[in-house]
């Protein structure tokens, strides 16, 4: 299998994952460094405080990227770094990091896709309200702006936001996500102005010249446990009503009002959108990042009681996959799922381009003489980057791959028990060592086929 000739392939990580010096430079306090310091709320009492350390490594982690054949690296900013209490003055030193480090992405031939929101809000913004409160957008966008004054001359792919479905429902919702909160009403309209956050800050990003602009979303095929082990096994009425419902609820909540300026009639979050609104949120983007892990399994289930994570969502029960192979997250290993997503996508979104900005798994891994034998962790990436060529092969507009992650870093609630790395971390030592699985990577890049 060979790929598109300008096809891009690459790696990503986030800031708070992998940075670490988290009171370092003036950067300010974010609602993960609140929440992880909370007891109870991560495993094992983790921060990101120190990390991989890759505040202070970062250009050995470019050369290593570079000795991967990376021709991409998809990383995030932290805002408070860049603006300490989310608004106001911008600091300068937390902005040359960044500065620093595109330079040497640059000076080694890899594209830098620079994500702005990636779950680490400052603190004082959610004292303020979080993204409930509707202020947060406006502040959202005059961050973009001062991180595009700064590198808008040298970045080209600009993403505004990462898994707003995440932020949102895992953040306010359920509570398993920072800032902790259980309030489905407060879920809802976080949604809605993080979409307005992302097109206030897409509009301003294309003013300011900017091309490339992309939406990241943790997306999913909705499917029969019937369909996962037969692709084309047949849905009952009932079992389809409950697919639609909680398609439109993960996806389409997000995808319809952006690239198609209106909310799907079941989404909550469409209950806070004022006049003018879906026009702001519907500003052109370039591309849609999809981030795929598994699909999401459901029957319909009259009875089921009402999930905190998932406001709007009635009659549909979650189901798990027995028998199936699983990740060490638990989560089943379907790499069909990732083709029929992109392949839905492209149909239903023709007019934008899709690219694969995060798959990956975490399995439990060991350095011995100095390699890791990852062989699930290979098998998955092999089997998935199938399913993208399935995909283009079925005309899928898929423009590129980035695994997650490039290195073992800070998995949120979970800590760093959770290893999705192709390059291991001794965070002990803060050692680097590429697994099987990203000297495997490396060949197919240089290779550009499966
Ligand atoms: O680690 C996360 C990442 O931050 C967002 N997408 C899913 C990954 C694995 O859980």
């Amino acid at each position: 299998m060979t790929f598109p000739e300008d096809f891009v392939w690459g790696a990503a990580t986030a800031s708070y994952q992998i940075e670490g010096a988290t009171r370092e430079d003036g950067r300010g306090q974010s609602i993960w460094d609140t929440f992880s310091r909370t007891a109870g709320k991560v495993i094992a009492g983790d921060t990101g405080d120190t990390a991989c350390d890759h505040y202070h490594r970062y250009a050995d982690d470019v050369r290593l990227m570079r000795s991967l054949n990376l021709g991409a690296y998809r990383f995030s900013v932290s805002w408070p770094r860049v603006q300490p209490s989310g608004s106001g003055p911008v600091n300068a030193r937390g902005l040359d990091f960044y500065d620093r480090l595109v330079d040497e992405l640059l000076k080694a031939d890899i594209s830098p896709y620079l994500t702005l929101y990636h779950w680490d809000l400052p603190q004082p913004l959610e004292d303020l309200g979080g993204w409930p409160h509707r202020d947060t957008a406006y502040r959202f966008a005059e961050y973009a702006q001062a991180v595009h004054d700064r590198l808008g001359d040298r970045v080209r792919e600009w993403t505004t936001l990462n898994e707003p479905w995440v932020s949102a429902f895992l953040g306010y919702g359920s509570g398993v996500h920072a800032p902790g909160r259980t309030d489905a009403d407060a879920a809802a309209r976080a949604a809605h102005h993080l979409l307005l956050g992302h097109g206030l800050a897409a509009g301003a990003l294309r003013a300011a010249g900017a091309r490339g602009i992309m939406l990241v979303i943790n997306s999913a095929p909705v499917m029969t446990r019937a369909q996962v082990l037969d692709p084309d096994a047949e849905v009952s009425a009932a079992d389809a009503t409950a697919i639609e419902l909680t398609d439109a609820l993960l996806t389409r909540q997000f995808l319809d009002p952006v690239l198609l300026g209106r909310y799907p009639e079941a989404a909550p979050a469409a209950r806070h959108a004022l006049d003018g609104d879906l026009e702001i949120i519907s500003a052109p983007i370039d591309l849609v990042g999809v981030n795929y892990y598994n699909p999401c399994v459901v029957a319909a289930a009259p009875d089921a009681p009402a999930d905190p994570a998932w406001p709007g969502l009635r009659g549909v029960a979650f189901h798990d996959l027995p028998g199936i192979p699983a990740t060490a997250m638990g989560w089943p290993v379907v790499p069909h799922g990732l083709s029929r997503l992109l392949v839905r996508l492209s149909r239903a979104y023709p007019r934008t381009g899709l690219m694969v900005t995060e798959n990956g798994a975490a399995f439990e891994d060991h350095v011995s003489g100095g390699r890791v034998h990852d062989e699930e962790r290979l098998a998955y990436l092999r089997e998935h980057i199938g399913a993208v060529a399935d995909a283009l092969e079925q005309g899928a507009d898929v423009r590129g791959y980035l695994v997650w992650s490039l290195l073992d870093n800070f998995e949120w609630a979970e800590g760093y028990r959770r290893r999705f790395g192709i390059v291991h971390v001794d965070y002990a030592t803060q050692e680097r060592t590429p697994k099987d699985s990203a000297l495997w990577y490396r060949d197919v890049i240089a290779g550009n086929r499966l």
